[in-house]
């Protein structure tokens, strides 16, 4: 049976020499080997304007095609930077003082999600194809092929949190989103948590019957699954265990000079919690003036959606609170916070898990979160201090679980870990280990597309 993935972007990139190779990231790792086994198609915005509208791929021997929905500026204003950065991703959040409903934003939203779903049509020709459907990018899409296409099997992967059903209904297309999503014979999300949250808004906004996990409506019936997704895990090790990576992580341990370093690594959004973490460790310097001189803080910080208004902002208060906390505590032979504002390979960042002694990862709100998976898989004897409020919480109960809004408890959580004793941090990180060996990315594809099937 033939697969079609239908995803924002698409899973190639063109190489320096010109050829087109598998661009990085857990989505692409996942899904390449079973697009090649099956044949199919990967449809995706495709912002490279190199890319051919269909790319066979390989392009030596194709297992098959990348098509790339070609965007204009207006449409990727309103679609992409409209509607999911500044909408959907907001709300999904429970962050509403980002939310702009703009209502151009929606209808560019309805339009490029139909030129999503006649790409599909056009790739889709036989009836045992089953179509999967990414994110929030794509709400409406399975509607339209649904209705050309009743006989095909669709499915819908929801990486973000589903938030509860009365923060949904803030949008004012709440409905009409709802509507296709219901189209999908599958939806899946990280945790239960969300599974509820989806049943919920089937259910109140549009009086759809729920028979356990399963939404029965308008003749159509969807089941709603959490299937958490994982990281490659064994690349994540192999990395960590490289003689590059052992070598850099000595390097900046060294650099650093401090007996302990503290982590934090996250795309630059306001979902991440970047802000108060850093107010936080600004706290734990206040109250811990023996700490002083010992522990160095270093905040990685990728930019990300660097166009939209509030990321800007975003960056200008880090940089604010950073030169705030060093300009205070920082002494001629240490810096409290070191901060990078900049992208690195995986390599680099395997060095900075590895090296650390406790990493902070305290989003606001975030769907699963893997860069938590990221650490443990590289780390070897530190402590994970974790924000209640990921998917990941719920899955790792070994974390030391923080609220990210509590200041105060957060910079107490810091002393905690450094005062951890070793046999208690390698338990519970051995714990950690084994649940996210669980969760390995290519076992969560699989788990969805065998769930899709059945
Ligand atoms: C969404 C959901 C859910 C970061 N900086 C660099 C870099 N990264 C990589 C990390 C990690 C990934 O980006 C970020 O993953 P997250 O899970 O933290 O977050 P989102 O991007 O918001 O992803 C999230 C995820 O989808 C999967 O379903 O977990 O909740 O929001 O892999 O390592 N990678 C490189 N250089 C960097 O500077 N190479």
């Amino acid at each position: 049976m033939s697969l079609t993935v239908v995803a924002n972007r698409v899973p190639i990139r063109q190489s320096d020499d010109g050829d087109w190779v598998p661009s990085v990231g857990g989505l692409t790792t996942a899904l390449l080997p079973v697009l090649r086994q099956r044949g199919g198609a990967w449809i995706g915005m495709g912002e490279d304007p190199a890319l051919p509208e269909r790319q066979p791929f390989p392009a030596d021997d194709p297992d098959f095609t990348v098509r790339r929905v070609p965007l204009s500026q207006d449409e990727l204003d309103g679609y992409y930077y409209g509607m999911a950065n500044r909408v959907l991703w907001p709300v999904s959040h429970y962050m509403i003082q980002h939310f702009e409903p703009n209502p151009s934003f929606m209808e560019t939203y309805r339009s490029v999600n139909r030129r999503f779903a006649e790409a599909v049509l056009d790739e889709v020709d036989r009836s045992d194809e089953q179509i999967w459907l990414q994110d929030y990018h794509l709400m409406l899409a399975p509607k339209w092929i649904r209705e050309a296409r009743p006989d095909v099997t669709l499915g819908h992967f929801w990486h973000i949190p589903w938030p509860a059903m009365e923060v949904f209904r803030i949008l004012p297309w709440a409905r009409e989103l709802l509507r296709g999503m219901l189209a999908c014979d599958l939806v899946g999300v990280h945790v239960q948590e969300y599974v509820d949250n989806f049943l919920e808004s089937a259910r109140v906004l549009l009086g759809a019957d729920i028979d356990g996990q399963t939404v029965h409506y308008n003749g159509h019936t969807t089941r709603v699954e959490a299937h958490p997704i994982g990281i490659e895990v064994d690349r994540f090790k192999q990395m960590a265990d490289s003689d590059e990576v052992r070598t850099k992580a000595k390097q900046l341990r060294k650099r650093l000079g401090t007996e302990h370093i503290v982590i934090g690594i996250d795309r630059l959004d306001y979902t991440k919690g970047v802000l108060s973490r850093l107010e936080a460790f600004e706290r734990f310097l206040e109250n811990n003036p023996a700490y002083h001189g010992t522990v160095s803080f270093y905040q990685i910080a990728t930019p990300s959606r660097t166009k939209v208004d509030t990321y800007q902002q975003l960056k200008r208060e880090v940089d604010e609170v950073v030169g705030r906390i060093n300009g205070q505590f920082a002494r001629d032979n240490w810096v409290p916070v070191n901060y990078r504002y900049r992208t690195y390979t995986q390599f680099e960042l395997c060095a900075f898990y590895r090296a650390a002694d406790v990493a902070l990862i305290t989003p606001l709100r975030d769907g699963m979160n893997v860069v938590t998976q990221e650490f443990i898989t590289a780390n070897q004897n530190g402590v994970l201090i974790l924000s209640e409020l990921t998917g990941a919480a719920y899955l790792l109960p070994e974390a030391i679980q923080v609220n990210p809004y509590d200041r105060d408890g957060l910079a107490a959580s810091i002393r905690t870990a450094l005062e951890m004793n070793p046999d208690e941090r390698t338990t519970r990180l051995n714990a950690l280990k084994s649940t996210v060996e669980g969760l390995d990315v290519q076992r969560w594809a699989r788990g969805f597309l065998d769930a899709l099937h059945a």
